[in-house]
C-alpha cells in the first residue's frame, strides 16, 4: 500500500469535504431521525458520504468502503484496503451547534490500521497518524502519551452512564467520576478519542460505538503509546460494536484494575 499517495489525496478530500460542510451552514437542513428521536442524520452526511465514495473509486477502484449512512461496500471482512468513515461523528452538534463535529476517516489493510485522519471542521484541526510513523496534529508530531494518576486525570464521558439507564449500574462510572479530576463531554467520539491521543483528556470511557466512530481513532492512539480496548479490557472487534475504553497507558491499567474489572458490562 503507496501510504504516502493515500495520504495525501485523504488529506485533501477531508478539507474539500470540510469547505462544503461550512457552505452548508447558509442552507436549510433536511433532519431526519434513524434509531431514536436523538438519533440525527441529516442530507449533509448522506451528501458528504457520497463524495468520499465518488472521490475514492475513481482515485482507487480496487479499495472498498464502510460509511456509516451505508452507501458504500456490504463488507464482512477486511481484505484488501477498506476505507471506515464517518461523514460526519457528532451530528447533533453539527446541527444544535454548528461546532464540535468531525470526519473520521479509517484506511485498514487486511484488518490493519494503517492511515487515520480526524477532521474536527470549524475548528479546522486536523489529526492524522500513519502506522508507524507518529501521529500529528496539524502537521505538527505529537509526542508519545506520559503517565496519570486517576485523581490528576480528566476523563471523557456521556453523562447518561452515570444516571439510571437500562445498561449498567450508574455507580460503577459514578464512582470513577468522584475520583478524577475532572470529565468532558463533546458528544463526537471522534474528537473525543482524538482529544485523548492529543494528550488533552486523559481517558474516555464510552458503553457503544460502530467502527466508522474508532476506526480512525485506534490508529492514532497506537501511535501515541496509547491502550484502547473494550471496558473488559478486551481487543476491539473493528467490523462489530463496540464498549470503548482508550486511555493512557498507567491510567488504562489502573482504572481497568480499581473500576471495570469484574463488572457486568
Ligand atoms: P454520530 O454523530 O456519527 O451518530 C455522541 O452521540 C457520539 O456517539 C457521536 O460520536 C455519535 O456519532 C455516536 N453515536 C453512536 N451511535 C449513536 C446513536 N445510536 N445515537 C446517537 N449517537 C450515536
Ligand atoms: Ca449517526
Ligand atoms: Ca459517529
Ligand atoms: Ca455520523
Amino acid at each position: 500500500m503507496h501510504e504516502n499517495e493515500i495520504l495525501i489525496y485523504a488529506k485533501s478530500w477531508i478539507k474539500e469535504a470540510g469547505e462544503r460542510i461550512k457552505k452548508s451552514f447558509q442552507t436549510t437542513l433536511n433532519i431526519e431521525t434513524k434509531s431514536n428521536a436523538n438519533d440525527l442524520v441529516t442530507n449533509i452526511d448522506k451528501e458528504t458520504e457520497q463524495f468520499f465514495i465518488t472521490k475514492i473509486n475513481q482515485q482507487f477502484p480496487e479499495h472498498r468502503i464502510l460509511g456509516e449512512e451505508g452507501n458504500g461496500d456490504e463488507l464482512e471482512e477486511l481484505g484488501g484496503v477498506v476505507w471506515i468513515i464517518d461523514p460526519i461523528d457528532g451530528t447533533m452538534n453539527f446541527v444544535h451547534q454548528q461546532r464540535n463535529f468531525a470526519i473520521s476517516i479509517g484506511i485498514y489493510e487486511n484488518g490493519v490500521g494503517k492511515i487515520g485522519l480526524i477532521y474536527d471542521v470549524v475548528h479546522d484541526e486536523l489529526y492524522h497518524a500513519v502506522k508507524g510513523k507518529g501521529a500529528h496534529f496539524n502537521d505538527k508530531a505529537l509526542p508519545k502519551l506520559n503517565e496519570v494518576s486517576v485523581s490528576e486525570a480528566i476523563i471523557g464521558l456521556n453523562a447518561t452512564w452515570v444516571t439510571p439507564n437500562r445498561r449498567i449500574d450508574p455507580l460503577i462510572l459514578g464512582t470513577l467520576v468522584r475520583d478524577v479530576r475532572g470529565t468532558r463531554s463533546y458528544g463526537s467520539a471522534a474528537i473525543e478519542i482524538a482529544q485523548v491521543a492529543a494528550g488533552r483528556l486523559d481517558a474516555y470511557i464510552t458503553m457503544r460505538l460502530s467502527p466508522w466512530d474508532f476506526a480512525a481513532g485506534l490508529i492514532l492512539m497506537e501511535e501515541v503509546g496509547g491502550v484502547s480496548t473494550t471496558l473488559k479490557g478486551e481487543p476491539i472487534q473493528i467490523l462489530q460494536q463496540n464498549s470503548i475504553f482508550i486511555s493512557k497507558p498507567g491510567l488504562h491499567k489502573s482504572i481497568l484494575e480499581n473500576y471495570l474489572q469484574g463488572k457486568e458490562w
